[in-house]
């Protein structure tokens, strides 16, 4: 008896060993027995400490970050050297996801039995899939629907976008989603939408639908898309090498060119999941949106950057937390409307809103705030969608219509208040 426990443990300990060295097999990227843990702390010093456990990509990833905690991805081998760094900075850290591997490993079995089925929104769809849902849906509704190329990729994948109008005169409004690649529940969202702006019933929905131009690119970062559902699901940022680095891509929503690399919104180490890129719009597909969005500018009122997780509504700026917009009371007033409607709805979900600089990090050269101060779009966030932590990037595909339902009540929300403040008259 004794002697099979042991060697149980004995194998226990192998499986773990293994683990953690091999890391791949399939040519997949694994993350057996990866833990991801809240750290909470008080202070600035705190922080910075815990920060730099960071820059041990093999060991430890920043999943997310917040005034008052970080949540770390800990590899196996890294967990002994986590729990003396949270002791030294006298920190507290609850694990709450145990296995990240065993989350992956769920939704690629979700994933595959709903491959029979039509597109739909039980599971997470593939950028193939996304494309050829998109091609029928221009076939469907020709009329109303017009698809959109906003550019290549750096391994020349085509950006595409779906343009919704119902009518001429409508004031616009921008998704941008999926720059993060590893952000599934993001494009999952956006293609619901679509759906329901095309075939929904709700008059409030169609109003929705028919009263604004939609222009919506499901997926930005194909490239990093397509890297996530073959070889790492975690990835998040573009797929282009670096000329100083063997570390691959760079943080897309660090890279437009909007106070590029300032204060300390974004690292200008290859490596660092936050890597500003070697000049601003250095990233082909950022290059790609800036052409686009300057092109139609003055029909834009809005701009959504959708991102995930921690139920957020974030408004300008992201560079700075001294400074606010001119507008940032109605910015506020229009993220409470969006706040409360969702918060209302039958899920309860809670979305705490103010500037990203203010109520998160400093983090320069994202979308929503070239948007709002390179192009005019006085109305411009980023939505972090569901959760708050319980699965963070791994949300499981039974979150994909609650998350989106929400959403598109949000959404109602937010424009009524924008249009009863005067920000979706026509600036053409
Ligand atoms: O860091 C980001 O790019 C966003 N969070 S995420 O976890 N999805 O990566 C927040 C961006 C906040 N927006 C601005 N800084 N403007
Ligand atoms: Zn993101």
């Amino acid at each position: 008896m004794g002697d099979t426990f042991t060697c149980l443990l004995a194998l226990a300990l192998l499986h773990v060993a293994l683990g953690a060295a091999v890391g791949q097999t399939d040519g997949r990227i694994r993350y057996d027995n990866y833990a991801v843990y809240k750290v909470k702390y008080e202070s600035l010093g705190q922080r910075n400490l815990l920060r730099q456990l960071a820059e041990d990509r093999e060991n430890f990833r920043l999943w997310h970050e917040a005034k008052d905690e970080l949540h770390v991805m800990v590899s196996p081998s890294g967990l002994a050297e986590f729990q003396a760094e949270v002791l030294q900075a006298n920190a507290t850290a609850k694990i709450f996801i145990p296995n990240v591997q065993e989350l992956i490993d769920i939704e690629t079995t979700e994933n595959a039995r709903a491959t029979s089925e039509d597109f739909g929104w039980k599971k997470y769809n593939s950028l193939a899939e996304i494309e050829a849902w998109l091609d029928d849906i221009l076939a469907r509704y020709p009329v109303i629907t017009e698809g959109f190329v906003l550019g290549q990729s750096y391994e020349n994948r085509t950006i595409r976008g779906l343009k919704i109008s119902y009518k001429s005169g409508n004031p616009g409004v921008f998704i941008e989603s999926n720059i993060h690649a590893r952000e599934w529940i993001t494009s999952a969202t956006a293609t619901w939408l679509i759906h329901q702006f095309l075939t929904s019933e709700d008059p409030l929905v169609r109003t929705l639908a028919e009263s604004h131009d939609w222009y919506i690119v499901p997926v930005l970062n194909v490239d990093g898309f397509v890297y996530t559902h073959e070889k790492d699901r975690m990835w998040r940022k573009t797929r282009q090498p670096s000329a100083i680095s063997s570390c691959i891509g760079v943080d897309p929503n660090r890279n437009y060119d909007s106070h590029w690399m300032e204060n300390d919104g974004a690292s200008s180490n290859p490596c660092a999941e936050n890597y500003g890129g070697p000049r601003a719009f250095s990233e082909p597909e950022i290059q790609a949106m800036s052409d686009f969005v300057g092109s139609i500018k003055t029909k834009l009122n809005v701009m959504l950057a959708f991102h995930s997780y921690s139920q957020l509504l974030l408004s300008p700026y992201g560079h700075t937390d001294e400074e606010f917009p001119d507008n940032y009371d109605d910015l506020m007033e229009v993220a409470k409307a969006y706040g409360d409607a969702v918060e209302a709805f039958p899920y309860g979900t809670v979305y705490r809103y103010g500037s990203a600089a203010g109520i998160l990090y400093t983090a320069s050269g994202a979308t929503n705030d070239w948007a709002y101060n390179e192009q005019g779009i006085e109305i411009s966030y980023t939505i972090e969608f569901r959760d708050t932590g319980r699965y963070g990037f791994v949300l499981p595909p039974v979150h994909i219509v609650p998350n989106a339902e929400e959403t598109l009540i949000g959404l109602i929300a937010l424009l009524d208040k924008c249009k009863s403040l005067g920000y979706l008259n026509l600036k053409y």
